[in-house]
């Protein structure tokens, strides 16, 4: 088998929630980087594939994807053991897409990173943002709140269904190397030009 092309930076919330869904699917994928930095998503090959210019995009045989969500539901759905990580029941699968909650977080609003976070709090009410299984809304959500979360702390007292949550997805074996790593790298790095600019 060919595996699939994912172009991506491990910096990018919406690529390490693509990056979960393949380790949590045991998936090998062809790690091929986009610099946004060095403007490689806006190169003639890669708009081509992509007009929009963004990343994620995956490239599996020839069927191009690209777009984070629309990537882990193909992924689960054609290389899941089970439907777990997607459910195919319809109430479930529901569930899952209407966590939106914390995947679009504007990261310079601190009022309204306060305010998801609350929503995923209110959302939590058993160990996964879809119920009491792990999904695929889970990697969504936490690929945005572990970037955030450096610059506005969770207050483990406010929000301890989110705190106990973050400790479960830690505790995966791929969690450091597919979102945790890149959740530093990104908050290093951004914290560096916020010092260059004071
Ligand atoms: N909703 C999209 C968002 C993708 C997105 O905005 N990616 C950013 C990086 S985090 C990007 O490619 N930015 C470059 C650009 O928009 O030109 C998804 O989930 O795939």
């Amino acid at each position: 088998m060919v595996n699939p092309i994912l172009y991506f930076l491990h910096m990018s919330p919406p690529c390490r929630a693509v990056e979960l869904t393949a380790k949590a699917l045991g998936l090998h994928l062809d790690l091929r980087v986009i610099n946004l930095m060095a403007g490689d998503h806006l190169k003639s090959e890669y708009l081509k594939m992509n007009p929009r210019h963004t990343i994620p995009l995956l490239d599996d045989n020839g069927t191009i994807i690209p777009e984070s969500h629309a990537i882990m539901i193909y992924l689960a759905s054609k290389y899941g053991k089970d439907d777990s990580l997607y459910p195919k029941d319809l109430a479930k699968q529901s569930k899952g897409k209407s966590q939106r909650c914390c995947r679009e977080i504007p990261p310079a609003k601190a009022e309204e990173v306060r305010k998801a976070y609350q929503l995923l709090e209110d959302t939590l009410v058993e160990d996964y943002v879809a119920g009491s299984s792990l999904t695929i809304g889970d990697f969504s959500c936490i690929s945005s709140v572990s970037s955030v979360m450096g610059f506005i702390p969770i207050d483990r007292t406010k929000f301890p269904r989110i705190h106990g949550w973050i400790t479960r997805l830690k505790e995966l074996p791929y969690y450091e190397e597919a979102n945790g790593s890149g959740a530093t790298q990104l908050t290093t790095e951004l914290l560096k030009l916020i010092e260059k600019r004071n």
